[in-house]
């Protein structure tokens, strides 16, 4: 049965192929699409059909591809194949996308998540051509209802010149109630975002749509694609134990209520593994203001453990997506779904006391972050929202094995070698080896305690050495650096494929 109950909708039902006939050489598309959830399965492929004929012909044909996050294959990886995005905003974490932006074909801003949708809005970006965006089904007044992800899809639907629906019936109709669409309004007429509990509604459950600006509607029956989770092993069960001991601390010092605060959990297998943690700790009665549900977040509402999440995306391995598809009458009761605006809002991550808890790539002794680039010039993904909540969080949390790449890589050295998050805004950071508390600390104080309780074994004494002579060489002053030698360590790497000296 089709899920288009608007009949002028309908008459604009035709083909992906045809569809993509509206974009030109040059066009700014806002793609819906956060992690591998609600992106438009049938149009990019298409549009990546297109863009290959007329390379084919020798024509030019590139777009500036916005997004609410990472998409996956039919859209990132797609796309990127042809050669055809010129820049690519404001995530990504796909293989060939990575691969284009690595080898300079495919510029990339990489910006903070709750900054791009209002970014396009002010008009950062130039005029938006297209929106592309999944939904659910379109009701009898022509409202649409979001499917698994919601990202800046408010932002492009508001502002694009054109927009293209992709209403995809494998996406669950009882997805309907889930989500909280609220668009914030911006300076000089900004209000404050009413939020003042992780699971509080302000907005409305469908997107409304100008239908003047409809120009084609496309069905789909397409699932969404994301990778499963790496399974869980010691180091991540390990670096779980430590998180919760920290939280258990917190408790008992009176920092945090007994249910916590509304917890925050960042992309990738670290992240997920916490979240499993966290299932068979004593915590009941939990909260989530997060950006995306993970696997671990939809087995903690499963045990009662959780009351509520809000977040703007599912980021669901195949197994739990099918889970969310069979049971999401049950799941809207303690999902809220928002736009990342609002999901990830400085101001309102701040007034609830978010507890942040994100992946990264590596850390330094004094606790600045780098969660994006390895090496200090290869993008991995992006910062997403890490920075959103790090900056922002009541305690912000890094979780991250000790080493990478079977221990030739240090995931703390003396100097990151790409800064993404300051010593200022770093709280704790977690690996296997144990928890660096830097709160209240100074940066020499913090050094040791990076040094004693975060670092690998075989790399402890290198990491001291490194210390003793930074404090000789800029004699005692007040964040001690050598810098002939700070990124000493990546250089070996880069020169010998390990950071460990011959
Ligand atoms: O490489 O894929 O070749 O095996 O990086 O590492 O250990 O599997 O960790 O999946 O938790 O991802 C920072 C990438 C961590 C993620 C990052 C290599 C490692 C492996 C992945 P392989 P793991 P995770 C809000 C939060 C930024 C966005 C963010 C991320 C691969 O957490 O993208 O936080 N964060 N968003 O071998 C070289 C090092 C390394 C290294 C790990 N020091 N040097 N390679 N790796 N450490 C949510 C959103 O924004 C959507």
């Amino acid at each position: 049965m089709s899920r288009i109950n608007s009949a002028k909708f309908r008459s604009k039902v035709m083909s992906a192929e045809q569809a993509a006939e509206f974009v030109s050489n040059g066009d700014r598309i806002g793609f819906a699409g956060f992690t591998g959830a609600g992106y438009p399965k049938a149009f990019p492929v298409a549009l990546a059909d297109r863009i290959n004929a007329a390379k084919a012909r020798g024509e030019e044909f590139r777009i500036v591809a916005l997004t609410g996050a990472s998409t996956a294959p039919e859209l990132d990886g797609a796309l990127a194949a042809t050669d055809g995005i010129s820049m690519r905003v404001p995530y990504q974490s796909d293989p060939i996308m990575r691969k284009k932006i690595n080898a300079g074909i495919s510029e990339y801003s990489d910006v903070h998540l709750s900054h791009s949708g209002p970014q396009v809005r002010n008009g950062f970006w130039g005029d938006l051509d297209v929106a592309v965006i999944e939904v659910t089904a379109i009701t009898a007044d022509g409202r649409a209802v979001p499917s698994s992800s919601v990202g800046n899809n408010n932002v492009y639907l508001e502002k694009a010149k054109k927009i293209i629906l992709e209403v995809n019936s494998w996406q669950s109709a009882d997805l309907e109630g889930m989500h909280d669409i609220y668009s914030v309004a911006q300076p000089p007429n900004a209000l404050a975002i009413p939020i003042t509990e992780a699971g509080q509604r302000i907005g409305s459950t469908t997107y409304p749509i100008d239908f003047d600006r409809v120009v084609a509607v496309i069905e789909t029956d397409a699932e969404d694609r994301n990778t499963p989770f790496k399974p869980l092993d010691d180091d991540s069960l390990a670096i779980a134990g430590y998180f919760i001991d920290f939280l258990t601390n917190e408790v008992k010092q009176g920092r945090m209520p007994k249910n916590l605060l509304p917890l925050q959990s960042g992309v990738g297998n670290i992240a997920n593994a916490v979240l499993a943690g966290l299932l068979s700790s004593p915590f009941e009665q939990l909260t989530s203001y997060t950006e995306v549900i993970q696997d671990g977040m939809v087995d903690l509402i499963d045990s009662g453990k959780l009351k509520v999440a809000s977040a703007t995306a599912f980021s669901l391995s195949p197994d739990a997506a099918v889970r969310m598809n069979n049971n999401a009458a049950e799941y809207r009761k303690r999902i809220v779904m928002r736009p990342q605006e609002v999901s990830n809002n400085p101001e309102v991550i701040r007034r609830l006391g978010v507890v942040s808890c994100n992946g990264m790539i590596e850390a330094d002794i004094y606790g600045n972050v780098n969660s994006t680039h390895v090496m200090g010039s290869r993008m991995q993904n992006g910062i997403g929202g890490s920075g959103d909540f790090t900056r922002n969080a009541y305690i912000s949390c890094f979780v991250t094995p000790s080493i990478a790449k079977n221990g030739d890589i240090s995931c703390i050295v003396p100097m990151v070698s790409h800064h993404d998050h300051t010593e200022h805004d770093v709280s704790v950071i977690i690996t296997e080896q144990g928890v660096a508390d830097l709160r209240g600390l100074s940066p020499k104080q913090r050094a040791k305690v990076v040094i004693a309780n975060v670092v690998h074994p075989d790399y402890r004494p290198l990491l001291q050495d490194y210390v003793d002579l930074a404090g000789k060489v800029a004699n005692g002053q007040h964040t001690p650096h050598d810098l002939a030698t700070a990124h000493s360590w990546h250089r070996r790497f880069l020169a010998t494929k390990t950071m460990k000296p011959a």
